[in-house]
């Protein structure tokens, strides 16, 4: 039989990887772990919704049915605030951060931020949908936590990860150290390893991205999408278009085929859609330790210095050929963008 390591044994072996740790990383990855199992059983039912009620209406033991972002924001903010390693969250769910009692944190090291159910246009339509989240150091020393220590750019990060909740559920992330990728196995309730040292391949054949806004995207991006439709069979064009709205989903496939997402800037929303901070910086973090790019067409994501807690940007992430000619694409004809 097959040795199987459960996330919580891998994340203990792997503490020897920080040899001043105290422990406190891996006791906050392993209660992500358990947040997600807690809404990996209610995305599950989502589709019984008829059944179990309505959101908004009072289901079976009493309790009034809630809207599932809501619901995993909450799981997510109840795990980190009980771990006690966590001294403040930033959710796309708050506009302000949400800081944790000082009575349990105040020892507390880390400063977590969540995209706690992404890819919500595709919740009610069992599509799959995921958890995103970034760790940073705290910065200052003791009572309310201060902007600069949520403030960090990406390349801070000491830990990040997603959640997908698809057609298994898994849970991949990364300390700095390569990306390892675990599968819920319902039958035991545990992640296990099923995905180690996971790497990007250099090129791929997908490209990703909502061509329903092409008219409104920079000359950069529409240059680009036209050279992923060319025919060269020496680099496998034309590639194919694979988008899910979902971007967690979009992501993963990519990670694992090879491939291109794109979100640019658009004229409806001219520094993207995306945020930094819980989507663009983990997902960014998690590729380029696969040995893939992240870039907002003109320079690493992880080198922005972000201003604000739901700053966006525009995101270019995947195989690392296919970001460095998109960003070739961008530098040439959107340049005036760049200034
Ligand atoms: P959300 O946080 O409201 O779910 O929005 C983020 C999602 C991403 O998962 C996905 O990549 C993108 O929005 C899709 O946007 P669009 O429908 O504009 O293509
Ligand atoms: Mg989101």
């Amino acid at each position: 039989m097959n040795k199987v390591t459960t996330l919580g044994q891998f994340i203990i072996e792997r503490q020897s990887d920080f040899p001043y740790a105290k422990g406190e990383l891996s006791r906050l990855l392993r209660d992500i772990g358990i947040a997600a199992k807690i809404v990996n059983r209610e995305v599950n039912k989502a589709g019984l919704v008829d059944i179990l009620g309505e959101h908004g209406s009072i289901n079976i033991q009493g309790e009034t049915v809630k809207k599932l972002d809501v619901y995993a924001n909450e799981q997510f903010i109840a795990a980190l605030s009980a771990g006690g390693e966590t001294c403040a969250v930033a959710s796309e769910e708050n506009e302000e951060l949400v800081q944790i009692d000082t009575a349990v944190s105040k020892n507390a090291k880390y400063i977590v931020c969540v995209d706690p159910l992404d890819g919500s246009s595709n919740i009610d339509v069992n599509v799959a949908i995921g958890t995103i989240f970034s760790i940073y150091r705290r910065t200052s020393f003791g009572g309310t936590v201060e902007e600069k220590d949520y403030l960090q750019r990406g390349t801070e990060q000491v830990a990040a990860g997603y959640i997908i909740y698809g057609s298994s559920t898994m849970l991949v992330y990364t300390t700095g150290k390569g990306v390892n990728g675990f599968t819920l196995d319902p039958s035991i309730g545990e992640f296990c390893l099923s995905h180690p040292n996971m790497k990007c391949p250099k090129s791929g054949k997908i490209y990703s991205i909502n061509e329903g806004n092409y008219v409104h995207f920079p000359d950069g991006v529409k240059q680009f999408i036209k050279y992923c439709q060319v025919e060269d069979s020496a680099s496998s064009r034309p590639y194919s278009s694979r988008y899910i709205g979902s971007l967690v989903a979009d992501f993963h496939r990519n990670l694992l085929k090879g491939g291109i997402f794109v979100y640019p800037s658009t004229l409806k929303s001219p520094k993207g859609k995306l945020r930094l901070l819980y989507e663009c910086n983990p997902l960014a973090f998690i590729i380029e330790q696969a040995g893939g790019k992240a870039s907002d067409g003109f320079r690493r994501i992880l080198d922005v210095q972000p201003s604000s807690l739901h700053q966006r940007t525009p995101l270019f992430i995947g195989s690392a050929d296919m970001v460095t000619v998109a960003e070739e694409y961008m530098m040439r004809y959107s340049s005036v963008e760049a200034s």
